[in-house]
């Protein structure tokens, strides 16, 4: 798996309750989300990496989710084009920021749209979903960028799936050809030899997490999915993500990860 030495991040704005939402949890707190958001930060620095941060963007109320903005490959960044209208500027606002790391971009282009979120990578393939962010345009534009890595893409149709918004709020690659995945997407996945990791359906928002180095970072709450991941030699690093769960944001979406 590889390992990571830098994140992106960028902490909610004022404007943050403004964003998209179709969970009925209430209205997030603002300074519960920043503290989540600092604790969030730490935990990735306690796993080895540098992180950027970012000033909160309040033009953006959707803005913390910065994966939805980019995907990082082997070698170069690729800026996406989000699918819903109110997120399009945060990918512009991230490409200088990119620029800094990565000398080559490439540019997810209209009609193609695409969310980072709908994007899983795994050792040497990623899965990109079609969802209602992402169009067959955009994945494809994905996957032609990939391939110059080497990087093999399958897609994923995710229409008639309710209850996730992303393919990666139903499912985290842990390294080691480990999957978390919930039961609705799995019959769509074609995963092979690997190890599946089924997060039952009263844990479903748990099967967004993220492999970072040597440790799992875990939304509290899914303490079954806690000793699956223990039985399978990984170490979880538990976090509480309520204000963001409350607007469809799970681990992976509050940090890009190289
Ligand atoms: C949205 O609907 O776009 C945001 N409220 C949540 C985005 C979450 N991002 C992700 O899962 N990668």
């Amino acid at each position: 798996m590889t390992r990571f030495r830098h994140a992106i991040v960028r902490p909610p704005a004022d404007t943050f309750a403004g964003g998209i939402t179709t969970a009925h949890l209430g209205k997030p707190s603002l300074p519960l989300a920043l503290e989540q958001h600092a604790r969030y930060v730490e935990a990735l620095e306690q796993c080895g990496l540098r992180v950027t941060t970012l000033e909160p963007d309040a033009t953006h109320p959707d803005s913390t989710f910065v994966e939805d903005t980019a995907v990082i490959a082997r070698s170069h960044a690729i800026v996406t084009r989000p699918g819903a209208a109110t997120r399009l500027g945060e990918a512009e606002a991230m490409r200088a920021t990119l620029a800094q790391f990565f000398p080559n971009l490439d540019h997810i282009v209209a009609p193609g749209t695409l969310d980072g979120g709908d994007v899983c990578e795994a050792s040497d393939r990623v899965f990109i979903g079609l969802s209602e962010r992402t169009n067959r345009a955009g994945a494809e534009q994905l996957a032609s960028f990939l391939a110059k890595d080497g990087i093999a893409a399958t897609l994923v149709e995710m229409s008639g799936l309710t209850s996730i918004l992303h393919l990666k709020s139903g499912m985290s690659y842990l390294g080691d050809h480990i999957y978390a995945v919930i039961d609705e997407l799995a019959p769509r996945l074609d995963l092979g030899e690997a190890h599946i990791v089924r997060v039952r359906a009263d844990e479903a928002y748990g099967a967004n997490c993220v492999r970072v180095n040597d440790s799992v970072l875990v939304a509290s709450g899914h303490p079954h999915l806690e000793s699956q991941l223990r039985e399978h030699g990984l170490k979880p690093l538990v976090l509480d993500m309520s204000e963001f769960q409350k607007m469809d944001g799970g681990l992976s979406c509050l940090s890009l990860r190289f």
